[in-house]
C-alpha cells in the first residue's frame, strides 16, 4: 500500500508565516491524532496515511495534529465508577487514579500524563490548547525541540507569547526539528505539578539512528513517564508552610499516571499499577521521562535486568550497561531492555534520592513477560528500606565519579554524532561565569513595609531568595520575544562592566530585575556555573533553543571556580576536555561543583536557561538568554494576542487661576 504524499506547498502553508505564495487554508481537522497511542505495543510503515505514530521511513513526512482541552479535573471522579473496589471500573474512559488519593488535578483531555504526542523527525506537529480552567492562565514548552527560526513557539508565558487567557485557545505549530526522547509540560506556574505534562517522542527513519541496530522494538507503549506527586495542590506549597507540611519537597511518585500509597500507613491503595510487556527474546527501546517537579531526583532499576544506554535528551550516546539510572527533573534516558530472564513478572523501581534518600518516597510497576501470569512479582514488593541497589550507576546524583568504575558520570558519556569544530574552540566567542545561590534575608529585612518579592519557605524561620549572579529574575510585563520594545526599558537589569546583567548600582545582596545576556548570532558559547548554594544538592539547568555539549563538570579548589580559571585549566589540559562531548538539554551542576558547557549561537531569540526544578524556576532562578539583535529574530506570524501592563498618565484639569 503506498503512503499519500503531502505535497511540499502544505508545508509552507502551514506555517503561513513564511512568505506563503498563494495561500489555501488547510483543514487540519484531517489530521488528528488518537489521545491513546501509548498503549501501541507495534508500529509499522504501513498502517494508514493519517496516523503519525508510526516507523518512520525517509521521505514520508506527515501533519500531526491535536486538539486538547485543558481544564479542573478530579483523581477518581465519577468516571471511575466503584474502581477502589472494582478494578475493572478503573478502566473506564476519562478515569484518572493516580495513586489512588481523591484529589483535585488539572488535565488535558481527561489523561494523567496527558495524551502523549508520537511524530518523526521533520513532521509538522500542531496542537490546539483550548484553555477551560477556572480563571488560570497557561502555556505549553516543548521541552527538546529547538523551536529553531520559530522560539515565538517555544512556550513560555512572558519571554515567547503571553499566557493564554481562559476560555481562549491558542495554536501551537512546530516542525519536530529534534529527534528522540521528549517530552511537554505547562511553563506557567506550578501547573506540571498538578498533571499538566506527557510525552514528545520524534522517531527516525532506522537508518538515521545510530543505536537502531541494538533494539528489535521500539512502541509507544515503552514509554517511562515518573513523576512525582503530592496530596495537595502544587500551589499550597508556594511560598510553602512552615509546620504542617514543611518545605516543597514532594512524597509520592506516579509511573505514567498509575501508581499506589500506603493510605493509613499499612495498607496500600488498590489502584491500578502501571504493566509494561515484553516478549521473551527480544530488545526493547524503553524511554525513560524525568517528569519530576520538585527538588527529588530519582533512581531507577528493573528487578533481574540491566540497562543499556542508547541517548540521553534525545542524542544517541556509545552505549553503557548499567544497573540503575539517576536521574533529575527534565532529563530523559533512554535504554534498551533485552527481555533474556525467565518468564515471569519482575518490579520496575523508582525511589527518591539526595534530599528524598532517607524519606519513603518510592513507586513500582510491573515489568511483564508475555506467558507470565497476572499477578505481582514473587519477590516482596520493594520498599526503600529493602532497596540496597548493587553494581553500576549512571549519573550519580552527586555528580562525582572520579576513577570509581561503578559510577559513570555525564561527563563520562560519549557522543555518537559528529560535532562541529568550532566547539573545540580554545577560546569561545564568550565565556559567561554564572554563579547560582540562595540569600537568606533576616526575617526583619524580608517582610519590610511594601516589600513583595519571592521567596520559598522552607521550615521554621527559613525563607530563601534564589539568584544568579546575585539577580534574582523576574519576568517583564510582555513577552520578550512577541512584544520586545513594548516592555518598559526601567524592569531591565542594568548591564555591568562585563557586559553581563548586574544589579543597580547600591544594591546591596540580591536585587530582582529581568536579566538579559546579550550573544551574538553563531557565536561560541560556554557557560560556567557554579553552585554557591549550601546545601548538599545537586541543580539540574535546562536551557531552551539548543543542546549543549558537556565539556566539564565536577569540582576544584574555591579559588579555581571561575570561568577564566576553568577555562585555562581546560586549555592546559589539566581538566580533561573530551573528544566526542555528549549533547544535552538538562543538565545537574554537582553539588557544590561546577559545570561547563557548549553550544554554537545560530538559533536567534530570547530563551530562558533555568534550574528546573519548578518552585526554584518560579521564584527567580533563571536567566534570559537572547541570540542575534531583535532584528535578527524570525519575523513574527500576525496576529498574536498581546498582554502587558495598562498604566496610562493620570490627567486632571487645572482650573485657570
Ligand atoms: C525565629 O527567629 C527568631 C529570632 O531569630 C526567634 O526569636 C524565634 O523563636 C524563631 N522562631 C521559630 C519558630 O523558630
Ligand atoms: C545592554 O547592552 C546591550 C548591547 O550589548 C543593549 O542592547 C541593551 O539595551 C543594554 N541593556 C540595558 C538595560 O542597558
Ligand atoms: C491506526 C492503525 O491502523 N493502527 C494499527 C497499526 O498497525 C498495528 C500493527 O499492525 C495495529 O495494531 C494498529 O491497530
Amino acid at each position: 500500500m503506498a503512503f499519500k504524499r503531502i505535497p511540499f506547498v502544505i508545508f509552507i502553508l502551514v506555517v503561513q508565516y513564511s512568505d506563503a505564495h498563494k495561500t489555501v487554508t488547510l483543514n487540519v481537522e484531517r489530521f488528528i491524532q488518537p489521545d491513546d497511542v501509548d498503549f501501541q505495543y507495534e508500529l509499522s510503515p504501513k498502517n494508514d496515511t493519517k496516523h503519525c505514530a508510526r516507523e518512520c521511513v525517509k521521505g514520508d513526512n506527515r501533519i500531526c495534529y491535536y486538539n486538547w482541552v485543558v481544564e479542573n479535573y478530579a483523581v477518581l471522579s465519577a468516571a471511575c465508577g466503584k474502581c477502589l473496589h472494582e478494578p475493572r471500573d478503573c478502566k473506564r474512559p476519562q478515569c484518572v487514579t493516580a495513586d489512588g488519593f481523591e484529589k483535585g488535578i488539572l488535565t488535558a483531555n481527561r489523561r494523567l500524563p496527558g495524551p502523549g504526542i508520537h511524530v518523526c523527525l521533520g513532521d509538522w506537529v500542531i496542537v490546539d490548547v483550548r484553555n477551560h480552567m477556572l480563571a488560570r492562565t497557561l502555556s505549553i514548552h516543548w521541552h527538546g525541540i529547538y523551536m529553531k527560526g520559530r522560539s515565538y513557539m517555544d512556550g513560555v508565558p512572558f519571554i515567547s507569547q503571553c499566557p493564554i487567557p481562559d476560555e481562549a485557545q491558542y495554536r501551537y505549530v512546530f516542525l519536530a526539528d529534534h529527534q528522540g526522547t521528549n517530552y511537554w509540560h505547562s511553563h506557567s506556574g506550578l501547573q506540571k505539578l498538578n498533571g499538566l505534562q506527557g510525552s514528545l517522542i520524534v522517531r527516525q527513519p532506522k537508518e538515521d539512528d545510530p543505536v537502531s541496530g541494538l533494539y528489535d522494538r521500539d512502541c509507544p507503549a515503552h514509554v517511562i513517564f515518573v513523576s512525582d506527586w503530592t496530596h495537595s495542590e502544587a500551589e499550597e506549597r508556594l511560598p510553602g508552610l512552615m509546620f504542617r507540611e514543611v518545605s516543597q519537597e514532594s512524597m509520592y511518585y506516579t509511573i505514567n499516571g498509575l501508581g499506589r500509597y500506603k493510605s493509613d500507613d499499612i495498607t496500600l491503595t488498590r489502584t491500578p499499577q502501571k504493566v509494561f510487556h515484553v516478549r521473551k527474546g527480544k530488545r526493547y527501546r524503553f524511554r525513560l521521562i524525568g517528569g519530576m517537579c520538585t527538588h527529588c531526583p530519582a533512581r531507577f532499576q528493573i528487578e533481574g535486568h540491566k540497562l543499556l544506554v542508547i541517548a540521553t535528551d534525545g542524542n544517541p550516546i556509545q552505549p553503557v550497561l548499567v544497573d540503575s539510572i539517576e536521574y533529575f527533573s527534565g532529563e530523559r534516558y533512554d535504554f534498551v531492555l533485552h527481555a533474556s530472564n525467565e518468564i515471569t513478572n519482575y518490579w520496575i523501581q523508582v525511589r527518591g534520592m539526595d534530599k528524598c534518600f532517607l524519606r519513603d518516597i518510592c513507586q513500582v510497576a510491573v515489568l511483564r513477560y508475555d506467558g507470565a501470569g497476572k499477578g505481582d512479582p514473587l519477590s516482596p514488593r520493594p520498599t526503600v528500606q529493602n532497596f540496597n541497589p548493587t553494581g553500576v550507576v549512571l549519573n550519580p546524583v552527586d555528580g562525582y565519579c572520579r576513577s570509581d568504575d561503578r559510577r559513570i558520570c555525564i561527563t563520562q558519556l560519549r557522543n555518537l554524532l559528529e560535532i562541529p569544530t568550532e566547539i573545540f574552540a580554545k577560546e569561545p566567542n564568550y565565556n559567561i561565569e554564572l554563579r547560582f545561590g540562595f540569600h537568606r534575608p533576616a526575617i526583619s529585612e524580608h517582610f519590610r513595609k511594601g516589600m513583595y518579592t519571592d521567596y520559598l519557605q522552607l521550615g521554621r524561620n527559613l525563607t530563601l531568595v534564589p539568584w544568579i549572579n546575585h539577580i534574582q529574575q523576574d519576568m517583564p510585563p510582555s513577552p520578550m520575544v512577541t512584544q520586545f520594545y513594548d516592555i518598559p526599558r526601567h524592569v531591565f537589569c542594568p548591564n555591568g562592566t562585563d557586559g553581563l546583567p548586574t544589579c543597580p548600582q547600591g544594591t546591596k545582596d540580591v536585587c530582582t530585575c529581568v536579566p538579559v545576556i546579550h550573544i551574538a548570532l553563531g557565536s561560541v558559547v560556554q557557560l560556567v556555573l557554579i553552585d554557591m548554594s549550601d546545601g548538599s544538592l545537586s541543580y539540574p539547568f535546562h536551557l531552551h533553543g539548543y543542546g549543549f555539549n558537556v565539556i566539564s563538570a565536577g569540582k576544584l579548589p574555591p579559588s579555581l571556580m571561575n570561568a577564566k580559571d576553568i577555562n585555562g585549566l581546560l586549555r592546559a589540559k589539566e581538566l580533561p576536555f573530551p573528544r566526542n562531548p555528549v549533547m544535552k538539554d538538562t543538565l545537574a551542576v554537582p553539588s557544590k561543583g561546577y559545570a561547563v558547557i557548549r553550544f554554537i549561537a545560530h538559533n536567534p531569540g530570547f530563551w530562558f536557561f533555568h534550574c528546573h526544578y519548578m518552585y526554584h524556576n518560579v521564584v527567580g532562578m533563571g536567566t534570559i538568554i537572547q541570540v542575534g539583535h531583535p532584528s535578527e529574530h524570525p519575523s513574527l506570524p500576525s496576529g498574536l494576542p498581546k498582554c502587558g501592563d495598562y498604566v496610562p498618565p493620570v490627567k486632571v484639569k487645572r482650573k485657570r487661576k
